[in-house]
């Protein structure tokens, strides 16, 4: 790990220097814990509990958890806000603000029945709040500027207090210009553990919060009064192939939470696999209620989870099903050129401008490897390779890795999915060369299916509807 620990106490550390519940909330407020920072933007090792209640901990894509002290009673966070630059993939960062060196800021996870104290510090240049999504708690604590507290005024600290009152799944972002310091990418996902150590418990827990932001080719910093018109879709501010792939041991309970703090709704799509919407930022969906599916839409401002049972090993894609929302900057305002012959064209345009290249005459797939100059700091509307070929994603787009005999909390990349013999989709040569490229059975011909394919033809007359 790679963050700051400075003076900063660890989880049994503190408890152990202040003894618990010597001294007056008010009074232990005086002392502010260090604020770990964390600037890489590679995934941190799930933080493991070392007092209180049992409970697995998540792990956040491209992501980590804010490390805690416990004074007296009472858990303490420092958050931070200020500017950050976030790697959005190889090739590409962006100036934003975020929290304790990052945004989104580091995930935060407490347990039903804690009570919990959230130092918030201004490094901004604007005033700021921090609402804390989904939670119940008392009204002064619900952190929006000028309703229920004043704003937090750069430089100023500010203190949250509250007891956590139900597990679930939240998060936290401004209230205060929301629209600018959302669009800047602040946010962070807010985790309460459940106090029973075996309630919904899963082995692994992925969590990804979704943002929309509009950076210009070749610039860093978003617009922000941007509505509609976004070019970046991002998972923890992270775009395909930039993003953390989620590694699953064969025959692990798995639970992926999300939510969605863009302008437009996602609709969550994992392959191979049917799976259980378990929880939203409302509480738990009873075992008995929860509905099955293969898409889960999120709409903006709601957080969603599923579990499932990984029996299926394999590479398996997760992505947004809006197919712009896979796709980088640049991809939106393309006209369509299938069908037409640029060739001729193509040659003239060469004259003045020697790197030209006509696209899109048969579709748009070449983009995805063609190595085209493109502006400095600008990504390819679609990449990312795998043992195939080009992926042709960008956007919301990653891969559920199951594989079998992985150690509990092992996260490493497996590399790519060695499929058993037989079971990759193939070429059709003809009979003999297919039976020769799939000998092992699975998706082998039986026989030559000129010869033996029976037509079905509907039945009824021509022109008539069937149903
Ligand atoms: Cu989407």
């Amino acid at each position: 790990m790679t963050f700051s620990r400075r003076n900063f106490l660890g989880a049994s550390g503190a408890a152990a220097l202040i003894g618990a519940g010597t001294v007056s909330g008010r009074v232990q407020a005086a002392s502010i814990p260090e604020a770990p920072t964390m600037t890489s933007p590679a995934m941190q090792p799930p933080l493991v509990p070392t007092t209180g209640p049992d409970y697995q901990p998540v792990v956040t894509l491209n992501g980590w958890t804010l490390p805690w002290r416990m004074n007296g009673d009472w858990k303490e966070f420092h958050l931070v806000a200020e500017p950050v630059v976030r790697e959005f993939a190889p090739g590409m960062v962006a100036h934003l603000w975020g929290y304790n060196g990052q945004s989104p800021g580091p995930t935060i996870e407490v347990v039903e029945g804690d009570k919990v104290r959230i130092f918030v510090t201004n490094k901004l240049p604007e005033h700021t709040t921090i609402h804390w999504h989904g939670m119940l708690l008392p009204n002064g604590m619900d952190g929006v500027g000028g309703l229920t507290q004043p704003q937090i005024k750069p430089g100023q600290t500010f203190v949250y207090e509250y007891e956590i009152r139900k597990s679930g799944t939240f998060m936290y972002h401004p209230h205060a210009d929301e629209m600018v310091q959302m669009a800047m990418g602040m946010m962070g996902f807010l985790v309460a553990h459940p106090k029973d150590p075996a309630f919904r418990r899963v082995d692994r827990d992925f969590v990804f919060l979704m943002a929309s932001y509009d950076i210009e080719p070749g610039s860093y910093v978003p617009r922000v009064a941007e509505m509609t018109d976004f070019n970046l879709w991002t998972w923890n501010s992270r775009v395909w192939p930039g993003i953390d792939h989620l590694v699953v041991g064969k025959g692990d309970r798995v639970r992926i939470r999300f939510g969605n703090l863009t302008m437009t709704n996602h609709p969550i799509h994992m392959h191979g696999y049917d799976f259980k919407v378990s929880c939203t930022d409302g509480g738990w969906v009873p075992e008995e209620a929860a509905w099955p599916e293969t898409t889960i839409d999120c709409a903006v401002g709601q957080m969603r989870a599923f579990d499932f049972v990984a029996d299926a090993p394999g590479d398996w894609a997760i992505h947004c099903h809006k197919a712009h929302h896979t796709m980088n900057a640049m991809g939106h305002s393309l006209r369509n050129f299938i069908g037409v012959d640029k060739k001729e064209v193509a040659k003239k345009i060469r004259r003045l401008m020697p790197d030209y290249m006509p696209m899109g005459s048969a579709g748009m797939a070449d983009m995805g490897e063609m190595e085209m100059p493109l502006p400095e700091n600008t990504l390819p509307m679609m990449s990312g390779f795998a043992q195939f070929g080009a992926v042709e994603m960008g956007g919301m787009f990653s891969v559920v890795k199951v594989r079998e005999g992985l150690a509990r909390g092992d996260y490493k990349d497996p590399g790519w999915f060695k499929h058993p013999e037989g079971t990759v989709a193939f070429e059709w040569k003809g009979p003999e060369r297919s039976a020769d490229r799939a000998p092992a059975g699975a998706g082998k011909p039986a026989a030559d299916p000129a010869v033996d394919v029976k037509v079905v033809k509907p039945r009824g007359r021509s022109g008539h509807h069937n149903h």
